[in-house]
């Protein structure tokens, strides 16, 4: 049994629930996960247990809480060295730290227009001008990971990353709202969407029955 915790939201619509389950995940380890149903009427009483201010995710080891989706990350990658959270170059870790932080705190018209949905596709949809704008940094983005740093394996930085996991709601918001990328970004989003904990997190989205009414898009959708 495992002193670890992952609080998330809803497998559906939760990104920033998506980003430390997924390192967890994609590496085997061992954590417990409590779900909580984002605005639920039980949603309030599910989190006053922890500071995090009443959002998910939050890690709990022991005594310790850690709230914020890339704190959460760059605890675990510190407290699980052989996982390589971060790649072990010097300068290919600083870039990997640079796009997890503008991912972190930039881009908010492809997240505001493309909410994470991963039980619908939304065929035709077309986003604003400004959320097109997003959508092709997040290409120019993972367009210098993979050319400059990513030959040794198919993630943004060759080896699974922290990185991988800050993108992987954008994956997943890319392939609902089909958007057409270039080659090498659906190369990417294939690679992510393929892997098994990816797999494992849409089937359970799939499998949850909430609908969020303010996180559905305004968009005709079909279900998967
Ligand atoms: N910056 C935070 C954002 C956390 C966040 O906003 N989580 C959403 C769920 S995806 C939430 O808990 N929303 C509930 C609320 O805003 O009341 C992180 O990266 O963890």
């Amino acid at each position: 049994m495992s002193d670890m915790t992952l609080v998330i939201g809803n497998q559906n619509y939760s990104s920033w629930s998506l980003r430390p389950w997924l390192f967890l995940r994609h590496h085997q380890m061992p954590f417990n996960c409590t779900k909580v149903s984002l605005f639920s009427d039980t949603m309030a009483a599910d989190l006053k247990p922890y500071f995090s201010d009443g959002k998910v995710p939050v890690l709990r080891q022991g005594d310790l809480e850690v709230w914020d989706s890339l704190a959460i990350l760059e605890y675990l990658a510190e407290s699980f060295p052989e996982l390589q959270g971060w790649p072990a170059d010097r300068s290919a870790r600083a870039v990997a730290r640079s796009v997890s932080a503008e991912m972190h705190s930039s881009l908010f018209d492809l997240r505001g227009e493309l909410p994470m949905n991963c039980r619908r596709r939304f065929p035709g949809f077309t986003p604003t001008a400004a959320a097109h704008r997003d959508i092709r940094r997040v290409q120019d983005v993972w367009q210098l990971c993979r050319q400059q740093y990513g030959s040794g394996g198919p993630w943004l930085f060759g080896a699974f990353s922290v990185a991988d996991c800050m993108f992987s709601p954008v994956v997943l918001r890319l392939i609902s709202y089909e958007v057409a990328l270039e080659s090498a970004a659906q190369a990417y989003c294939e690679t992510v969407y393929n892997s098994a904990a990816i797999r494992e997190w849409v089937a359970a989205g799939k499998a949850e029955e909430e609908v969020i009414t303010e996180d559905e898009a305004d968009w005709p959708s079909v279900a998967i």
